[in-house]
């Protein structure tokens, strides 16, 4: 799980799937819905909050993580789970750790924490041979009802449809500075050796890796080196999933970025994942990065 984020959202993605399994009587790794057709619960939100202290970048070889998982209850078609990761440090006892509430998320977040919010959707395909067109579904012996309720606003949903309408996760405020005259556009062919998951589905954290390769895109387009890239601190990123895609695909990535007016210095990245239609993008995502310039100053 260390290194390119990808590999990092491809674990936390085995958390929620593996709390879903063990708290909704549910094996997600095997569910049907009532007809006997497979159901996958496809992320449809995935939200990564960090203080610049622990971030995705900055875990390593050996480090011990106390990972606490919390679900809410969003019905019987999707769930929410909460993770919060902190690093143990070398000799510290692993005790009962405090409860993860969407409050401390959104309002009061640990400064040594990184948080993840994962908005899942049960999905089933609605032809056997495409990725296109996936259906809302939901599953057998799906048990949601004993999980907590989320409060309203704290609901992943209404941040999604403004996502998709502005085409990003921040709106654009006054002292944000556009950091190129027009937006980039970068082509990116789905690869078959390693962008589909196990029943050929294009893989949720794929679209990390596009996501990466996007910002990395425009850090050259600004003249700014590679070590830069990889020294980045990524403060919070958000990514909607709103439609997956088949495997011969080569998506368009509208690229967009900016100076964040208030100190301390950070800058957005907005990317919008386009598969030939302009107008229904397959996903929308927002990267918030500490500094800008070559260092990340
Ligand atoms: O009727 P109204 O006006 O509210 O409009 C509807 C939709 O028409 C509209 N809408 C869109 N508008 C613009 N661009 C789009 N791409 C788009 N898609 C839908 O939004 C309004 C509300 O529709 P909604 O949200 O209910 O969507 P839906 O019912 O059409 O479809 C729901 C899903 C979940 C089936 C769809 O969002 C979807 O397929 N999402 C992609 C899921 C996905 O591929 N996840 C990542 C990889 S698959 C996965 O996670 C695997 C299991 S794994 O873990 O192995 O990676």
């Amino acid at each position: 799980m260390c290194g390119p984020t990808t590999l990092f959202v491809g674990q936390v993605g085995d958390w929620t799937w593996e709390t879903v399994s063990l708290l909704c009587g549910t094996n997600v790794f095997k569910a049907r819905t009532d007809d006997g057709a497979p159901t996958y619960l496809a992320f449809y939100y995935l939200h990564l909050q960090s203080s610049g202290t622990l971030h995705p970048g900055s875990l390593g070889f050996g480090d011990r993580l106390e990972v606490v998982s919390q679900l809410f209850d969003l019905g019987s078609e999707s769930i929410l789970a909460l993770h919060r990761l902190r690093l143990l440090a070398e000799a510290e006892e692993e005790n009962e750790p405090r409860p993860l509430t969407a409050a401390e998320l959104h309002q009061h977040p640990a400064d040594a924490c990184l948080y993840v919010e994962s908005f899942n959707r049960w999905v089933a395909r609605s032809r056997a041979e495409s990725n296109e067109d996936l259906l809302r579904a939901s599953p057998v012996g799906f048990r949601h009802r004993h999980l907590p309720p989320l409060a309203e606003v704290f609901s992943p949903r209404l941040v999604c449809q403004d996502a998709r309408r502005r085409e990003s996760f921040l709106p654009w405020g006054p002292g944000h500075e556009a950091l190129t005259s027009q937006e980039l556009r970068l082509d990116y062919a789905l690869d078959l050796t390693r962008d589909l998951n196990a029943v050929g589905l294009v893989y949720f954290a794929t679209f990390f890796s596009i996501l990466d390769r996007a910002v990395l895109h425009f850090h050259r387009h600004l003249g700014r080196s590679d070590a830069a890239f990889l020294a980045r601190v990524v403060l919070d990123q958000k990514i909607c999933f709103l439609a997956n895609a088949e495997p011969d695909a080569v998506l368009t990535l509208r690229i967009r970025g900016r100076r964040l007016a208030a100190p301390p210095a950070r800058e957005a990245v907005d990317v919008v994942f386009e598969n030939g239609r302009p107008e229904r993008p397959i996903a929308v995502a927002t990267v918030v990065l500490r500094g800008g310039g070559e260092h990340g100053s």
